[in-house]
């Protein structure tokens, strides 16, 4: 195996601590919510990822998503190299931009037009802003648990990051901000018909994570996505689908696919960069013609539509077979079976929470429904459980309350690795 660097895992640790809050670029990624030392990971292929003092683990966090395809694939790769060699990126339109944005909208017709970002976030923070201009409304809805990336307006009760590190909502957003968002439970439409009802004029868009992943997986309860659709569109408020996880993960043809509920906006990131720096937000053309420069509603980044991520995100989609998906969620059921049945053969009280091939392993009785079941879980025995399995050289997201990524790369064997992990772990 060759080393990126000479140095090991406790020397990189100094490194980062010295130069980075946590020593880490994202708070999940300090490994606070399940205890020890947070891994330094130097490269991956495939299903796997090698940490600096060159252990190998079967990787489940797959970039929070983004490498749906495995690690270095070489696709992706050589897309990256040839785009790269003509240089990186020209604060102009680029071939490539057409190349990912055309292929988006092939497989998601609910996006006439869209806009690329550099994150999630950014994308987010558009939609809203979108939003609000498009209905002159200003309050947004939005579900305990469920997180959106860190813009300010939604920093509250963020379901990742946030309440994995138990902060009741961020410092520095001002409460006059925090004011214009209504959280209310996911899975409770009348929580959401009272919320109209109260502010009936002043919702501009209601913002759902189609499938919650950022509370561990909350899968949406029948019919709830298509009320949400029918409420949103009677009140002449927005529905936005953050997709970013759910987007080119739940199907060819995200949630809204899926499910069969079109929303208003669709916010995507991730896949569609195939793990380079990417978020997009798209919808009717209606919409997005209220975007600058065509319209009133400015929004802008230097390197958005990044030549890159656009050559990667476009071949990480070409390789992508919609029979791929059956083979995936036919080994997330393997796998959700042999969890539950790991759990009841140790006598644990886990349960799976799963929506396709997403899917969290939740240490309390039976699958949550809402975010507030979901935090009833045992913080401390999956803390217990994470160590466990990450000696037995498996990478669990370090959180309770995040999804677990099967991917395309994740073969059989690699699906009765875990399974075999998690029957030794749950001995405890
Ligand atoms: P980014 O700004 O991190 O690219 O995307 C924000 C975002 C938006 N919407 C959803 C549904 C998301 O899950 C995310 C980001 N997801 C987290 C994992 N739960 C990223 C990991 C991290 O924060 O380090």
């Amino acid at each position: 195996m060759t080393r990126v660097t000479s140095a090991g895992q406790a020397d990189l640790r100094e490194r980062a601590a010295a130069l980075f809050p946590g020593g880490v670029n994202s708070p999940v990624r300090a490994f606070r919510a399940v205890g020890g030392e947070a891994l330094v990971i130097e490269r991956g292929e495939g299903a796997y990822v090698w940490d600096a003092d060159g252990r190998r683990y079967l990787d489940l966090v797959a970039t929070w998503g983004a490498t749906i395809l495995g690690h270095a694939h070489p696709a992706v790769t050589d897309a990256i190299r040839r785009t790269a060699g003509e240089g990186l990126a020209f604060g102009a339109t680029h071939p490539s931009e057409m190349a990912l944005g055309e292929r988006i909208r092939a497989r998601l017709p609910s996006i006439e037009r869209l806009r690329f970002t550099s994150s999630g976030t950014e994308a987010v923070m558009s939609a809203l802003r979108l939003a609000r201009a498009a209905t002159g409304r200003d309050l947004v809805l939005k579900f305990a648990g469920a997180y959106h990336g860190h813009v300010d307006a939604l920093l509250a009760e963020a379901g990742s990051g946030l309440a994995t590190l138990a902060l009741p909502g961020s410092a520095g957003v001002p409460p006059a901000v925090a004011a214009l968002t209504v959280v209310l439970p996911f899975n409770d439409i009348a929580a959401v018909e009272h919320a109209f009802a109260a502010h009936h004029d002043r919702i501009a868009a209601v913002i759902v994570e189609p499938v919650v992943a950022n509370a561990g997986v909350l899968a949406p309860a029948d019919g709830y996505l298509a009320a949400l659709r029918e409420m949103t569109a009677s009140e002449g408020a927005l529905l936005i689908f953050d997709e970013v996880i759910t987007g080119f993960r739940l199907g060819p043809g995200g949630a809204q696919r899926r499910f069969g509920v079109t929303p208003d906006l669709t916010v995507l990131g991730k896949i569609i960069g195939g793990g380079m720096p990417i978020g997009a937000y798209g919808g009717r053309i209606e919409l997005m013609s209220l975007v600058a420069p065509d319209g009133p509603v400015y929004q802008a980044g230097t390197l958005a539509g990044h030549p890159l991520a656009m050559a990667a995100g476009a071949a990480t989609l070409d390789a992508i077979d919609p029979s791929m998906y059956v083979a995936l969620e036919q080994r997330t059921e393997r796998l959700a079976g042999g969890l539950v049945e790991a759990g009841r053969a140790a006598g644990r009280q886990v349960a799976v929470g799963r929506a396709g091939p997403l899917l969290t392993l939740f240490f309390r009785r039976g699958a949550p429904v809402d975010a507030t079941q979901a935090f009833e879980a045992d913080r401390a025995a999956y803390a217990r459980f994470h160590r466990r399995m990450l000696e037995a050289g498996v990478l669990l997201p370090p959180s309770q309350f995040e999804a677990w990524f099967p991917g395309f790369a994740h073969g059989d064997a690699e699906i009765e690795a875990v399974i075999a992990a998690v029957v030794d772990a749950l001995q405890e």
